[in-house]
């Protein structure tokens, strides 16, 4: 009997289960969950928050540009870096007068115009006039920037210095991965070189039938050194890959290129000891870096770099050795391969 009532219990509750199960779906056929609606509050937070987000991102770039700005180059210790310095900063204001109009925009409309129940969006497909403004305003300004930017950089390097007669010239030669400075001593001409000449005694392969290179005057050096106010013309050459000599605090880089020397003419204006006090920084020096990834010690291919007075290189000029020697074994270039600098 008692087995019986159990039976009739338990059918009992699977039926009820059932039931509820069906119960269960019918209601939930009659109220679909309920979507996830989005209300004018909702969007008004969400509004408020663009404008947050703005004030913070403005802060943020005003905070971090001061805080970092003891980052960015003295003033330019060169006579064109003056120049480079005009057109980076036009550059600089041009696009911040831009950034800041359009990001500015860009979150209050995303705040004025937030969804609102009580208002209909107006559809405006296409509108000329506001596309010309937006194309012809930046092209514009951009073609003038291009204009401006080619005619500083023709002014720097292709100025034709052929007639001055005080130009110092100095070889810069790279190699993985160091500097060597070669000056051309009291004939101020270097003596021409052929890389089938280099060797441990000569590294920069220079011809040693040329009377103007080994076995003259030439002096290589590991320093460099300018002199203030004087003329100057690198030529640039590299023995293995390509190379890019960049001298920041001039303003100046121009690649190091096997097979072919490149030039720099510039004029040094700030001695080391002025830069020292400009800076306030009593151990400030000057740097040559690489600027090209050119293996894998790249970043430690430097050279320190001093701007001294007239008295100070005629004393550093008169302490380092001329090239004497003479017994270099040379090879004789054929036509055409020998990098002649003069
Ligand atoms: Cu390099």
């Amino acid at each position: 009997m008692i087995t019986f009532l159990g039976l009739i219990v338990t059918i009992l509750v699977i039926i009820a289960v059932a039931r509820i199960i069906r119960i269960l779906e019918l209601t939930a056929k009659l109220s679909p969950p309920p979507a996830e609606e989005i209300t004018d509050k909702d969007n008004n937070s969400q509004g408020n928050i663009t404008l947050v987000f703005l004030f913070l991102f403005m802060f943020f770039i005003f905070y971090t540009t001061w805080r970092y700005s003891k980052f960015i180059l003295p003033v330019s210790a060169s006579k064109h870096g003056v120049e480079i310095d005009m057109l980076m900063n036009v550059n600089y204001v041009l696009i911040f007068v831009v950034f800041f109009i359009t990001q500015i925009l860009l979150f209050y409309f995303a705040w004025k115009y937030k969804h609102n129940s009580n208002r209909r969006g107006e559809y405006i497909p296409e509108n000329h006039k506001l596309e010309l403004i937006w194309t012809i305003i930046p092209t514009i300004v951009l073609g003038g920037m291009i204009v401006y930017g080619l005619s500083v950089w023709n002014g720097i390097t292709q100025s034709d210095h052929s007639k001055e007669t005080n130009v110092q010239l100095i070889e810069l030669y790279a190699k993985q991965f160091d500097w060597t400075a070669r000056y051309p001593g009291k004939d101020n001409k270097l003596g021409s070189a052929y890389f089938m000449n280099i060797a441990p005694n000569n590294p920069l392969g220079i011809d040693s039938l040329d009377k103007h290179g080994v076995g003259c005057d030439d002096v290589l050096t590991k320093e460099l050194h300018l002199k203030v106010n004087q003329p100057t013309n690198f030529y640039i050459r590299a023995q293995d890959v390509i190379h890019s000599l960049y001298l920041p605090h001039f303003r100046l880089q121009m690649n190091a290129v096997p097979g072919m020397t490149t030039q720099f003419y510039f004029v040094p204006t700030i001695t080391t000891a002025k830069m020292r006090e400009i800076t306030k920084n009593d151990k400030f020096d000057y740097i040559l870096l690489c600027n090209k990834i050119c293996g894998a010690a790249h970043y430690t291919m430097r050279m320190k770099v001093v701007v001294d007075d007239d008295v100070q290189f005629t004393e550093w000029m008169s302490k380092q050795k001329p090239i004497v020697e003479t017994n270099v074994a040379s090879t004789t270039p054929a036509e055409g391969n020998v990098i002649a600098l003069k």
